[in-house]
């Protein structure tokens, strides 16, 4: 008899639809795949856009977000969650609620605040829904250094943005377990990433700076990571992979159309052709 084929683990993906391929949903079940993991995925809203940015989005209704969430999780075992673009208030209410009946599944929250252009994709009602929903339930939030500031900064209090050692203080005092900022939007010649966990900082990884403009990379990292984790890496190992796999993605990006590159998750399978 024929031996079944093993299943690989899957992960769940709550993400925006980008039709580039890019960013979004797509970049996520591309980076999935590419890592050997069953991608599902649940749609939060659709966006119009092209290489070069956001023209509009619609959001999709609270109960379809959750419907569709429970009917697949209901079916399939998942090994980690990931959030994306979340659309709406309502949208986030619905995906804290499905996910709090998952406490030892790993989650991974990419706050998706912009565009790479700066077309605003989340309101600040959003983004206060977020940080009292969802980071209570988040293993790692993967901000990068604008969307840290962002999310950090209080108004009313702070007369100039925090340090980033400060952000990530502060998003673990919102109850994340872990917090990796990344440094591509820094003016400094390397790109640093840094990870910080209970303890404060555990360790910072310098990338050499590539010179084109991506879209799409926050996504590819986020997935990434939450691919590791979901064959079984420990925290720390599993953001260095995600980084490692993010940064040979974006070494070999494309440039489809008239805007960003493309981050290439699957450099390694077209991997004669780039030697040749
Ligand atoms: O890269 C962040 C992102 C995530 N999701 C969607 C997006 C973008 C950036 O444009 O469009 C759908």
């Amino acid at each position: 008899m024929a031996m079944p084929i093993a299943v690989p683990p899957a992960v769940l993906t709550f993400a925006a639809t980008d039709p580039t391929g890019g960013a979004g949903l797509q970049a996520d079940v591309l980076t999935l795949a590419a890592l050997g993991c069953q991608p599902l995925s649940v749609v939060t809203a659709v966006t119009v856009q092209d290489t070069v940015g956001v023209e509009d989005f619609t959001t999709l209704e609270a109960e379809w977000v959750m419907d569709q969430a429970r009917c697949v999780l209901e079916d399939i075992p998942v090994a980690a969650f990931k959030i994306g673009m979340l659309g709406s208030v309502e949208a986030v209410m619905a995906i804290a609620e499905v996910i709090s009946d998952y406490p030892d599944i790993p989650l991974v929250l990419d706050p998706v605040l912009a565009s790479g252009r700066g077309d605003e994709l989340a309101t600040e009602n959003l983004i206060e829904a977020m940080k009292d929903m969802l980071l209570p339930q988040t293993t790692l939030i993967t901000p990068n250094s604008l969307e840290a500031r962002r999310l950090a900064t209080d108004e009313g209090l702070d007369a100039e943005p925090p340090g980033l050692e400060e952000c990530a203080e502060r998003l673990l005092e919102l109850g994340c377990e872990f917090v990796l900022i990344t440094g591509a939007h820094e003016q400094t010649a390397q790109v640093a990433n840094s990870l910080y966990g209970p303890e404060g900082l555990i360790q910072t990884l310098a990338w050499d700076r590539l010179p084109g403009s991506y879209h799409g990379s926050g996504c590819t990292l986020a997935s990434a990571i939450a691919a590791f984790l979901a064959q079984g890496a420990d925290l720390l190992e599993a953001v260095k992979r995600g980084q490692e796999f993010t940064y040979q993605a974006l070494k070999n990006a494309y440039r489809p159309g008239m805007g960003q590159h493309l981050p290439d998750r699957f450099y390694w399978a077209r991997a004669s052709d780039h030697d040749a």
